[in-house]
């Protein structure tokens, strides 16, 4: 259905498109080959914020998209501005997060004859979009952005690039609108699991004596989470989950076993090894998830239940794959499978736990000394478990992960498949404005918050409130323990000096605070919360702690490297 309305710019049918399409919040960066679009913005309703980097406003937008589940949006300018996306889009592609970037491009005629701030964005993007459109025509931007929301949002989500020329922004026409669902040729986002392999799915996890979940990103973007609480009630199965997949089954929960892979509990790890059945639920056995890839699960027949055909026997082998959105594939499910108790089986996990407990820095005496770890198990028992928390990349991350339990889906975001440093602190930014009145944690190291510290000034600006947690530890922490496991203990460009965290942070006219022993931990937590403004706390933390267990990047998962033990001593040890 098409109705015709009065003649428009392209950069005013650009916004009047995303409008249609609910944006409320854009976050982008103004030049050349984009101003036409920013000159329209004025008169437009949709809020945008002026980043400090364009990186930065490709993480807000991802924040902003894996928080309240949306399509979120970024815009720069051409050449150096798209570019400067890059890492963004990256980051929110092997995430499957669903993003619109929107970047001026040259005019049309001088397409190709390297004409100032011009580069080939599409062809940069292209093996890092979904799909990406170049539109040098007004009459084709309505349409083309109606199908990039389309794209980004619909099957497995993912980034999609609109890079438009700035003539096509300046000329005139009357827009079409089209209410109809879109539909594009040689894509078919939508599958459902076969009911044959539903039935042999069904056999196999009622046949099943050691059974393991592994429960991915997917279940969070399906939002399946109360039907697999409902599916793991049924069947008895317990529930291991992926980095990205915490919070998607609730981490207090009897059955849930806690994070698999690299950094995952002992455990959890073992149990997958011994298991005779593994239910993938939207997950995509990523490297740091399966260890050495011959060796794992040796016992375990495996069931996919995965959107994306293209995963299906990637990585490892799968006995039945169930080709569909997790939550219909488990819904489907459901009266398939029989009730089972897994007594015995349960109870072989308990003994898997072994002295993983005597083990856990938990039990170790602080003696003065302000452990990671420790801040966040504080930060978790302070807030009760209920904040949103944001996280960067390193041994922090790691940690927030084993000690934060999530019991609820959008409540960790973080950059599983690309690991990007710098991506916390903007991705909180973005973060705030899907979820107004949550309480926002950034828990960042001190390497990767340097990354985008910039966007402190975004945040001063749009005068929103974050809580910043800096777990500085003076060193490129994740890799200075790749460097003290496997190279030696030579530590080649690991230290780290940083600025004044808490000087930065008022500088900015925000909160600043310090801690360094573990009973300055609360106040100060408590401080930041009480404060109605963006506080910062430079958390000062045990230098050359590592993150345990450790699967070495190639080894089999049950090869850990575990906490020495009794690690009392070794602290006296250090
Ligand atoms: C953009 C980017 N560059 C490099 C890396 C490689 N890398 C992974 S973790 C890490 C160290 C992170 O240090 P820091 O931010 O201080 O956190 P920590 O590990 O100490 O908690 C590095 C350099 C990365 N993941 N991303």
């Amino acid at each position: 259905m098409s109705s015709p309305g009065p003649q428009r710019t392209g950069a005013q049918i650009l916004w009047e498109a995303l409008r249609r399409e609910g944006v409320e919040v854009v976050f982008g960066y103004p030049g050349g080959a984009i101003m036409p679009a920013y000159d329209a913005l004025l008169d437009s309703p949709i809020r945008h914020v002026l980043v400090r980097h364009e990186q930065g406003a490709a993480h807000m937008a991802d924040g902003y998209a894996r928080v309240s589940g949306k399509v979120g949006v970024a815009i720069a300018t051409s050449g150096p501005g798209a570019t400067n996306l890059v890492t963004g889009i990256a980051t929110a592609m092997l995430d499957s997060v669903p993003l619109v970037c929107i970047t001026g491009q040259v005019g049309s005629k001088s397409l190709g004859s390297d004409a100032f701030q011009e580069t080939d964005i599409t062809g940069v993007t292209l093996p890092i979009t979904k799909h990406n459109y170049l539109v040098t025509k007004v009459d084709d931007i309505a349409k083309t952005i109606r199908e990039a929301f389309y794209v980004a949002s619909s099957g497995r989500p993912g980034p999609v690039l609109v890079d438009i020329t700035k003539d096509a922004q300046q000329a005139a026409t009357v827009p079409v609108w089209s209410d109809a669902p879109v539909r594009l040729p040689g894509y078919r986002p939508d599958h459902r699991a076969q009911s044959a392999e539903l039935s042999r799915a069904a056999e196999m996890i009622d046949a099943a004596k050691r059974p393991v979940i592994l429960a991915g990103h997917g279940i969070i973007k399906a939002d399946a989470t109360p039907l697999l609480r409902d599916f793991v009630a049924k069947t008895g199965m317990p529930v291991a989950s992926t980095l990205l997949g915490l919070g998607g089954f609730p981490a207090t929960h009897p059955l849930s076993l806690g994070m698999m892979g690299m950094h995952g509990e002992a455990w959890v790890n073992h149990a997958i090894q011994e298991a005779d059945l593994l239910v993938a639920l939207g997950m995509r056995f990523d490297d740091r998830v399966t260890g050495k890839l011959d060796t794992f699960a040796p016992n375990a027949k495996k069931i996919h239940c995965e959107l994306d055909p293209a995963e299906i026997n990637k990585n490892v082998r799968v006995d039945v794959a169930l080709i569909g959105d997790v939550k219909d594939t488990l819904d489907a499910l459901m009266p398939l499978v029989s009730r089972r108790e897994r007594v015995d089986w349960l109870g072989r996990i308990r003994e898997l736990k072994g002295d993983s407990a005597v083990r856990d820095i938990q039990q170790m005496p602080p003696a003065g000394r302000l452990f990671a770890a420790h801040v966040m198990h504080d930060l978790w028992r302070i807030t009760q478990g209920n904040a949103l928390v944001v996280t960067d990349v390193g041994q922090h991350q790691m940690w927030e992960a084993q000690y934060y339990k999530h019991d609820h889906p959008r409540k960790l975001v973080t950059s599983g498949g690309l690991g990007t440093m710098g991506f916390a602190l903007p991705a909180a930014l973005g973060a705030r404005f899907a979820a107004p009145k949550e309480e926002i944690w950034v828990i960042t190291g001190d390497g990767g918050f340097q990354m985008t510290a910039c966007e402190l000034s975004t945040i001063a600006q749009e005068n929103v409130k974050l809580n910043i947690a800096i777990i500085n530890n003076g060193y490129l922490g994740m890799v200075r323990q790749w460097q003290q496991f496997f190279y030696d203990g030579r530590y080649s460009a690991t230290p780290l000096k940083s600025p004044d965290f808490v000087k930065l942070a008022e500088a900015h006219g925000l909160m600043g605070l310090r801690v360094t022993s573990r009973n300055e931990v609360e106040p100060a937590v408590a401080r930041a919360r009480a404060t109605a403004g963006t506080v910062l706390i430079d958390f000062r933390v045990e230098q050359e702690d590592a993150v345990y267990p450790m699967v070495p990047a190639g080894a089999a998962l049950h090869d850990m490297i575990r906490r020495p033990s009794p690690i009392v001593e070794t602290a006296e040890d250090d």
